[in-house]
């Protein structure tokens, strides 16, 4: 950890469907009418328009804390004991986990993704190179304007078979979020094929495709989409934190 702390937007994905693997887990283990979240940590608040999917690395463990008597949230237990010194847990300091879930079986959940295009929910898809010391090891997926978002949701739906899931789930529509001078409204997939990424392994590209992308999109690009469409980003991007934060759908959260 740095010495200057990185502040994320922690989304809250509720839960529609559990996968079967985690509902058979979490049998017994929550009260009646709980609400569960999936909580992803984002430096791009303003993308979540662009929400296909969820990612969780397939081998990590997560626990289900307690936030109140109905509300849950799933997350790595580093990322619990942090968010309990910020106030997010009823009691200061204190986690309370319900349950353990390993990021494969959580594979194929249906959740709700605030603000995101696709309004009848997103599922749950295996990312390798999520790692369990960032953020809270869930990342919300957003192809239009993530390289590595990009190539992991190309190379699932590429290799559905193979990673166990239904090739639908990886093939979600992109619908453009942000308008760039330099890359177009689509910009991660035009860096991906600019840059020959032909896997989400080809890190070294997708460390300077990444790069490229975050100076772009924030400095030069435009809302396309959203209650803040045609503003630059730089002005979007807080505003749309805020949005979500008083509407009760995302909380600061700081590592
Ligand atoms: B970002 P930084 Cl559109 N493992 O959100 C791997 N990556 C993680 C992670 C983890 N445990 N936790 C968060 N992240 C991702 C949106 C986004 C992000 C866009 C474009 C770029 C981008 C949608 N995915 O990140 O190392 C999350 O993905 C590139 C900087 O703390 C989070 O923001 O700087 C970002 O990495 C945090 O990375």
């Amino acid at each position: 950890e740095g010495v200057n702390p990185q502040e994320y937007t922690a989304l809250k994905l509720k839960v529609l469907n559990w996968a079967p693997k985690a509902a058979e887990t979490l049998q017994g283990k929550l009260p009646d009418g709980a609400e569960v979240f999936l909580v992803p940590a984002t430096l791009r608040p303003e993308t979540m328009y662009g929400q296909t999917c969820c990612f969780v690395g397939p081998k990590l463990t997560y626990g289900v804390f307690r936030v109140s008597d109905k509300t849950y949230m799933v997350m790595t237990e580093r990322a619990a004991r942090n968010m309990a010194h910020q106030g997010i847990f009823e009691k200061e300091g204190v986690i309370e986990k319900a349950a353990d879930l390993v990021g494969s079986d959580m594979v194929g959940t249906l959740v709700n993704a605030p603000l995101s295009l696709h309004k009848e929910g997103v599922r749950v898809l295996p990312m390798e190179s999520v790692l369990p010391t960032k953020g809270t090891g869930v990342v919300t997926s957003v192809p239009s304007d993530s390289p590595d978002d990009y190539a992991t949701v190309k190379d699932l739906a590429k290799k559905a078979d193979f990673y166990g899931i239904n090739k639908e789930w990886a093939e979600l529509e992109i619908f453009p979020v942000i308008e760039t001078p330099s890359y177009g409204d689509l910009c991660a997939e035009f860096l991906v094929k600019k840059l020959k990424i032909s896997s989400p392994k080809d890190a070294k590209q997708l460390a300077e495709a990444k790069e490229l992308a975050y100076k772009e999109g924030f400095y030069q690009g435009v809302m396309k989409v959203g209650d803040f469409k045609g503003e630059k980003v730089e002005a979007a991007k807080p505003k749309v934190r805020q949005q979500l934060i008083d509407a009760g759908l995302a909380f600061a959260y700081a590592e």
